[in-house]
């Protein structure tokens, strides 16, 4: 008999505490886990991605969480290979248990993702754009960015535009707000980005503002940090665990500012029971986005270009040009009109050049069951096909 090691209710129907579900599993991952699970293989969450290999969390023996150091199967490295994803941090997976049965042992599919943040890797061609997975299954995205010399709305907002495009809430936090007389600045400077993108000031070596992150960290929920190397998002992470579980260094000198601290992708549990992404700064942000997510990063520069005269209008020269007239008279930031402009010309570029992958991974980011796992249900009704 196949055991399910998933319950969600007693015999009188009121939720069991469940610690994989304070992990964020829920009846739709359970669903999609049932929809393809073949006997001996269990749901697990990664937490931890270092070179080829993953951390997992998984209810082991007794019901108690448990953690694996595990590798993918070669089956899904292969389907990979044809247009699927491998696993990345945030991840809900199918492992393989151990022959004993005491331990996960390898992950054979990757469950349909609810958020994706991706961007190009590095080492595409011209002619071709290479999709990264950076994280999965997050709730809201926090955009760390420091008070500091590198203040950057054009960095922040392609933030916000990959953040749209996961489809996820996007959250700038501002830190180092000890460091400058006038905070409420770079919070005015933030909040101009859109009605959509919240603002926070934080200070997190003092613990000041934090509790205004509190509506994003409840239990369960994931929230990924993004940012650049030296923003202080492992810094935060600390700060909000009130424990030193994460490495932080201090600034780089200009010559060093390639190095990151954090050195790979994790998933932290804070007290709180909300779930923290940590990962390295992106040292360049490579995004990959649609015109949908686009639209929405700029929704008040769209505003004014539905406004000009002609519907394919560039801007430049033409008569009716509605934004050419918000810049003028001060409506619209020329910086924001730039940046928009560039970002427009990137999901030009991509949109020519399209990785499957990409494309694959939009269709599948609304619960429909991905590539590696339909050749799996196959396989299972396969064999349940042949005991027949
Ligand atoms: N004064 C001040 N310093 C801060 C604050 N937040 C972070 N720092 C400092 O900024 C430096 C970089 O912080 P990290 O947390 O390591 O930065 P990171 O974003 O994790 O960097 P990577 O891991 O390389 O991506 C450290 O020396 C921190 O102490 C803050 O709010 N105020
Ligand atoms: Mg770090
Ligand atoms: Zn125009």
């Amino acid at each position: 008999m196949y055991y399910i090691h998933v319950e969600f209710s007693d015999a009188d129907g009121a939720p069991r505490r469940d610690e994989l579900r304070d992990f964020g599993f829920d009846q739709g991952f359970l669903r999609d886990y049932l929809e393809v699970a073949l006997p001996g293989e269990i749901p697990a969450r990664v937490v931890e991605v270092q070179r080829g290999r993953y951390g997992i969390m998984f209810r082991g023996e007794g019901g108690k969480l448990a953690e694996s150091d595990v590798v993918a199967s070669g089956h899904l490295i292969h389907e990979t290979a044809v247009g699927s994803s491998l696993p990345t941090v945030g991840d809900w997976v199918v492992a393989r248990l151990s022959d004993d049965g005491r331990q996960a042992a390898s992950i054979k599919g990757v469950l349909p993702r609810r958020s994706a943040f991706m961007r190009r890797a590095s080492g595409d061609k011209a002619d071709r754009v290479n999709a990264q997975v950076l994280a999965a299954n997050v709730d809201a995205a926090f955009i760390v960015a420091a008070a500091d010399a590198r203040w950057s709305p054009r960095r922040i907002e392609r933030y916000v535009t990959l953040a749209y495009e996961a489809g996820v809430a996007p959250v700038v936090v501002i830190t180092k707000t000890d460091l400058v007389d006038c905070p409420g600045d770079y919070l005015a400077e933030a909040q101009a980005l859109g009605p959509g993108v919240s603002a926070v000031l934080v200070c997190a070596p003092n613990g000041q503002g934090l509790e205004n992150l509190d509506p994003w960290l409840t239990i369960g929920k994931t929230v990924v940090l993004l940012g650049s190397s030296g923003a202080g998002k492992s810094t935060l992470l600390n700060a909000l665990a009130g424990s030193e579980i994460a490495a932080t260094k201090a600034v780089r000198s200009d010559d060093d500012r390639g190095r990151h601290t954090t050195t790979h992708r994790e998933l932290y549990r804070l007290p709180s029971g909300a779930l923290v992404i940590d990962s390295p700064g992106l040292r360049e942000i490579q995004i990959l986005a649609g015109e949908a997510a686009l639209a929405e990063a700029f929704a008040d520069v769209e505003a004014f270009a539905a406004s000009c005269r002609f519907r394919d209008c560039g801007h430049g020269a033409e008569p009716g040009c509605a934004v050419r007239a918000a810049l003028e008279k001060g409506e619209l930031d020329h910086g924001r009109f730039n940046g928009w402009r560039k970002l427009q010309r990137e999901v030009a570029f991509l949109a020519a050049r399209e990785d499957p992958r990409v494309a694959a991974e939009q269709a599948h980011r609304w619960k429909t069951i991905n590539k590696s796992m339909r050749g799996y249900t196959k396989e299972r009704r396969s064999i349940q096909g042949k005991s027949r």
